[in-house]
């Protein structure tokens, strides 16, 4: 099957029970066993819940893996990959990350004596002096979160398929609809489906998706064990949402270039972070892992302050000043206060998560309505 008529059909068969088309929200934390381990399946709704299944087919079928396992929240999905790993052992990651994934490998699981390399990674080769006989995973984002920095998946999948390394991407900015990880050599592929997958703002949930049967059965018993498993209302609604994603993400990225080039000319723009640029320095392995690309736009203001930048921020009427992204609505975000702000200025301005830098989620309103709206705000 291709994309779509897997993202409308995959894991969802009519209701046995009922025939209903749509999967019911199967709002029950447990189920009848006829004596002790004589069950349909379900014993407890925190490891298996129908709704939640369905919806754990569907993701794995859009990643083209053969597991998926749903969070409730996109950390708690990293929080289960970290619970693979014992003191002692050392993961090599990016440098330019989601403020919330270096807070919880530098603030939690740093204190358990995990070690991180956070390293620029935008040549694969650039992870082999990390790499030693405590190293046990590589993590990486791509693009990044906030300066849009791609890395080579299928080169980093090689070193680490050759020294026995697993390899996880966060394919959250790209969503499946553009990139699939495990085609390029991943082992685990983790999304915040609070983005694009969900697509409405609506719902906090993460995942993993795997194809090797051992370690999803390890990552499905830290799952079950630790418990940070979402409800079937949630798994509802982004089955429901998860059905319009192809249609979504074709409207974000011609949304997303028309904007990217629009600011490139402005005379308020400074740096400009979107991969489709041919001078982008890795828009040739974007070109070749992506399928477009996207509808994330990070930009700098020129000669601007903190408050020059806070004023433009506030000034926006149709992009909406929050944090998140990846829903049908526009957003505008200002990293370094809002969603980067755990990453001291030292290292976030490394990568230029500077003051003056503001992040896009464009959405899929009328392009000629966010044009009229960045005028008015750069103004
Ligand atoms: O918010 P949550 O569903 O827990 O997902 C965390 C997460 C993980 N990875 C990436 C790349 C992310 O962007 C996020 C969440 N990011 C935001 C809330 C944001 O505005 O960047």
């Amino acid at each position: 099957m291709k994309f779509a008529t897997k993202a409308i059909h995959a894991g969802q068969e009519p209701d046995p029970t009922t025939g209903a088309v749509m999967t019911p929200i199967y709002q029950t934390s447990t189920y009848w066993q006829k004596s002790p381990g004589d069950h349909k399946g379900f014993e407890y709704s925190r490891g298996t819940n129908p709704t939640r299944v369905a919806l754990e087919a569907c993701m794995a079928a859009l990643e083209n893996a053969n597991h998926g396992l749903a969070f409730s929240s996109g950390m708690g999905a990293t929080d289960a990959v970290m619970k693979l790993l014992a003191p002692g052992d050392e993961v090599i990651t990016g440098n330019d990350l989601y403020g919330g994934s270096y807070r919880i490998f530098t603030k939690v699981y740093a204190k358990y004596g995990i070690k991180f390399h956070f390293i620029d990674l935008s040549k694969p080769e650039n992870i082999l002096p990390y790499i030693n006989d405590k190293t046990k995973l590589v993590w990486i984002e791509t693009p990044t979160n906030p300066t849009m920095q791609i890395v080579d998946i299928e080169g980093v999948g090689k070193i680490t398929k050759e020294r026995n390394l697993l390899l996880a991407v966060d394919n959250t900015f790209a969503s499946p609809y553009l990139q699939s990880p495990m085609d390029l050599g991943a082992d685990i592929v983790m999304h915040s489906v609070t983005k694009y997958i969900a697509g409405h703002s609506d719902v906090i949930m993460g995942a993993l998706l795997v194809n090797d049967a051992q370690l999803y059965k390890n990552l499905w018993f830290i799952y079950n064990a630790c418990g940070a498993t979402p409800g079937p209302q949630d798994a509802f609604l982004v089955l429901r949402g998860i059905k319009t994603l192809h249609l979504r993400m074709k409207a974000h990225c011609e949304n997303g270039a028309t904007v990217a080039h629009f600011l490139k000319k402005h005379p308020r723009v400074d740096k400009i972070y979107w991969p489709g640029f041919e001078d982008h320095p890795n828009h040739d392995i974007a070109k070749k892992q992506m399928r477009d690309f996207g509808g994330m736009v990070s930009f700098t203001l020129k000669d601007a302050d903190l408050q020059d930048t806070f004023k433009v921020a506030a000034s926006f009427k149709v992009f909406t000043l929050a944090e998140s992204l990846g829903g049908v609505e526009s957003l505008i975000n200002h990293p370094v206060s809002m969603t980067h702000g755990s990453i001291p200025k030292e290292e976030r301005e490394k990568v230029g998560v500077t003051d003056n830098l503001l992040r896009l989620s464009v959405g899929v309103e009328d392009i000629e309505d966010l044009i009229a709206d960045l005028e008015q705000a750069l103004k």
